[in-house]
């Protein structure tokens, strides 16, 4: 697996990178950008978290998620999830980030067109192009998984944004706002694709389209390590991957959402 890792104060415009058709076009695994977000961004990421009502977040066990996952809202109320939209919209607006967030994506994309999810969104499932997600230490982690496991679970969804965009490249952003201490990985992504490999059996073993069960501990894996503030991308929705649980008194915070590209055009939309 290749991922390229660059920081993002040293990129000039001469250099043109192109991570999204990079990584959909499978010239390589993903892209780390260190130090895409400073430190006075990242506090106004913490600020639009932790400024949200407490009693409004679902308890998940070891895990927050604002807004929701947009896989939950069958199960839950609309105008939670709506709600939640809203808010981080909103403030990621009038905190700027969007706009910032906007313009250094641009260095980033080449001539790809650019799509930000919004509660405006008429003809869409999706109301935000990002969320805030928060793990506490022993309990909270991400199973094993790829974005293409939860396609037939969301069914509405996905064949309706089929009808514009190519749902089975769903790559993803992923930075870090809180790390915890002494954590070796950000996350795990393994060498398996779900072109090859297309079912879970559990937390530690997948299957291949020929029935032979792999394990997790034998695989070939990238241990993507992320300071606070850098941004890795990459092709969630075909590559498994997890996020392992972690000790210490810290919890993990990230920000990221998926990017998927459309049929016709050179575009992707940001969206959760
Ligand atoms: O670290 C996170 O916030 C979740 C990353 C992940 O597993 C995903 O985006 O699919």
């Amino acid at each position: 697996m290749v991922f390229h890792d660059i920081d993002y104060n040293t990129i000039d415009e001469k250099q043109k990178l192109t991570v999204f058709k990079d990584i959909s076009e499978g010239n390589c695994s993903g892209y780390v950008i260190r130090n895409f977000f400073d430190s006075a961004l990242l506090d106004k990421l913490r600020d639009i978290f932790y400024q949200y009502p407490h009693e409004y977040f679902v308890p998940y066990d070891g895990f927050e998620s604002l807004p929701r996952p947009f896989n939950f809202i069958f199960k839950t109320e609309q105008s939670d999830w709506k709600r939640e939209a809203d808010y981080i919209y909103t403030q990621l607006e009038k905190k700027g980030i969007s706009e910032v967030f906007q313009s250094r994506m641009k260095k980033l994309v080449g001539n790809t067109e650019l799509f930000f999810s919004s509660p405006q969104q008429a003809h869409s499932f999706s109301k935000s192009w990002s969320s805030l997600r928060r793990l506490q230490p022993e309990k909270g982690y991400f199973e094993v998984h790829c974005g293409r496991l939860f396609q037939d679970a969301n069914k509405t969804f996905y064949n309706f944004f089929r009808n514009v965009a190519n749902v089975d490249m769903q790559m993803v952003f992923l930075m870090i706002v809180d790390r915890p201490e002494d954590t070796v990985s950000d996350i795990d992504i393994y060498s398996a694709n779900w072109n090859e490999v297309n079912e879970k059996v559990d937390a530690e073993y997948l299957k291949d389209r020929n029935g032979n069960v792999l394990a997790l501990k034998d695989m070939e894996v990238e241990r993507i390590q992320l300071n606070e503030g850098d941004i890795l991308f990459f092709d969630e929705g075909n590559c498994w991957h997890a996020v392992p649980r972690f000790s210490g008194n810290k919890a993990r915070m990230s920000f990221g959402g998926f990017v998927t590209q459309y049929r016709e055009k050179d575009k992707v939309q940001f969206w959760v």
